[in-house]
């Protein structure tokens, strides 16, 4: 796990072809700890977007497309190990990006970065062919049997929040199936994204299978990669209105889209539950990460006789979080991503306030001290006194806040619960495991998980329903999006 910085970490260019591109205006990305100056970031015109796109579409006819699944398995550990051997660097990116603490990104953000790679090697190994033996009526046979092949340049955009996590869980299984890709970070978290291109080429990733365009959304590389003719598919994690941009940005080319979008997850508390352990997960779903995770606990629905304590645990927990430099071993919740960020979670606090919120704790902004005070710090934030019909309780503000509501029985819970245009993920606390079971099974939601919060398995469909997303990737699941079948019938 040696770090060896190769490169100026505050330049950050486009990578094209394997090679470093400079070229064209630049963006400056901004610490969100402090407010200093991280990087000077290449943006992508139309020029470096169309030679990406290119030279991806010159690597898959160089012979990429077709190589044998086993070889690019033995690439993909290969990048996996590469990604240990780089392990400290890429947490020092992601740090300086995020202000994430340390241990955060040391445990869940770069470690999965290279499971990712792992998991989709052992998941190509297993993928076998969908093969049947035809037998009609009429005494006529044949054998049908589907080649897997790539879908060709597939453009992978990821937001900010958990910025290579969600790059390689994309980019992973798309190199297992033999594609390219084109990869548009988000413009506040550049840095991982271009270190990983280093490793993929150290790790003897063909020039032009894996490419990098920075910039914003539209008007930028963002809508001249979804706009491209070049690009066969697109695979989006953000924003539901994002999302339904880059819908529309492919429609004149029918391209398939994979979307993982937002949220507005509820946790569903019964009264008979283990108290300090709901309590421990419910404070890891609505504060990990300062709340900016997908699946994070925004609604909170607490059978009526322990509300109070749950309210009074919670607001402890909460209120025992410590803000601060990502680099100090006690800080446990770093800032929002960035300080246009924070506005927009500021103003639900005002709202939450202005809808008759009971402020339990938090409410606004910290005061840590001038050194940080150009920083996007926010305070933990829980509310009561909401209900389904206020605005706080419908839209994902994507932040360390949640509400928490009363509910009378489980008819209630479940309709309260469902009671939402998203449909990402949902968590049920009982010790009763069989209403745990029909509860979760009742939840409209991609992912619904019992008495814990956030556990992976990568085989498993990961997506949502509704405004949350259209499809799931994971496992065999992602294989079927990165790749496309044709399917041959020969007459026996
Ligand atoms: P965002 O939608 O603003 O941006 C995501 C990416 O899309 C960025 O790279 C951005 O530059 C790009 N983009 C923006 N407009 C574009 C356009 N018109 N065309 C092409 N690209 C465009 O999202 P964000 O603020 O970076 O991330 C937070 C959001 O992501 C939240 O809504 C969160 O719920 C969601 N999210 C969902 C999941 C999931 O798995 N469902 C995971 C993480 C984050
Ligand atoms: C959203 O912020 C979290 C998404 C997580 C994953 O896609 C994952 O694979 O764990």
């Amino acid at each position: 796990m040696t770090g060896e910085q190769s490169r100026d970490v505050t330049r950050l260019p486009c990578w094209v072809g394997g090679r470093e591109v400079t070229d064209g205006p630049s963006f400056d990305k901004i610490s969100p700890v402090d407010g200093s100056l991280v990087a000077t970031v290449t943006e992508a015109g139309q020029e470096t977007v169309d030679a990406a796109v290119a030279a991806a579409r010159r690597a898959l006819d160089a012979g990429w497309a077709t190589s044998p699944v086993g070889q690019r398995g033995a690439l993909l550990r290969r990048i996996a190990d590469r990604i240990d051997e780089r392990f400290d660097d890429l947490v020092a990116a992601e740090m300086r990006d995020t202000g994430k603490p340390l241990s955060l990104v040391r445990e869940l953000d770069v470690a999965r970065a290279a499971m990712n790679f792992r998991s989709f090697a052992d998941t190509i190994a297993a993928e076998g062919m969908d093969s049947y033996l035809t037998d009609l009526a009429d005494g006529r046979k044949a054998l049908n049997y589907a080649v897997s092949k790539p879908v060709g340049v597939v453009a992978v955009i990821v937001p900010w929040n958990l910025p290579l996590l969600l790059l390689t869980w994309k980019v992973a299984p798309a190199l297992a199936c033999g594609n390219a890709v084109v990869v548009k970070p988000s413009e506040e978290t550049p840095s991982s994204a271009t270190l990983l291109a280093e490793i993929m080429a150290e790790a003897g990733v063909p020039d032009g299978v894996y490419n990098v365009v920075h910039g914003f959304g539209p008007g930028s590389a963002g809508e001249l990669i979804t706009t491209h003719r070049g690009i066969d598919a697109v695979t989006f994690t953000g924003e539901t209105s994002t999302g339904s941009a880059i819908m529309r940005a492919v429609a004149p080319r029918v391209r398939p889209v994979s979307f993982e979008l937002g949220g507005k997850n509820p946790a569903v508390v019964f009264a008979d539950t283990d108290l300090e352990r709901t309590l421990d997960g419910l404070a890891r779903s609505t504060f990990l990460n300062t709340g900016q995770v997908c699946l994070a606990t925004e609604r909170i629905y607490v059978e009526r006789p322990i509300f109070d304590d749950v309210a009074a645990g919670l607001a402890e927990r909460a209120r025992k979080l410590r803000l601060g430099r990502p680099e100090d071993p006690a800080t446990t919740t770093g800032p929002l991503i960035s300080v246009g960020h924070r506005t927009k979670v500021r103003s639900y606090l005002d709202l939450a306030v202005a809808e008759g919120a009971e402020v339990l704790t938090g409410g606004g902004v910290p005061d840590l001290g001038a050194d940080l005070d150009g920083g996007a710090w926010i305070e933990p934030t829980l509310w009561t006194g909401l209900d389904n019909t206020h605005r706080t309780v419908r839209e994902e503000i994507f932040g360390p806040v949640a509400a928490l509501i009363p509910f009378d029985d489980e008819e209630e819970a479940v309709r309260l619960a469902n009671d939402t245009d998203y449909g990402l993920a949902a968590a049920v606390w009982t010790q009763n495991l069989e209403r745990g079971h029909r509860v979760a099974q009742r939840m409209r939601v991609g992912m619904a998980w019992v008495n814990t919060w956030y556990l992976r398995d990568l085989r498993s469909p990961f997506g949502g329903t509704g405004l949350s997303g259209i499809g799931r990737e994971g496992g065999r699941h992602s294989l079927h999006f990165y790749s496309e079948p044709t399917n041959v019938c020969i007459q026996l």
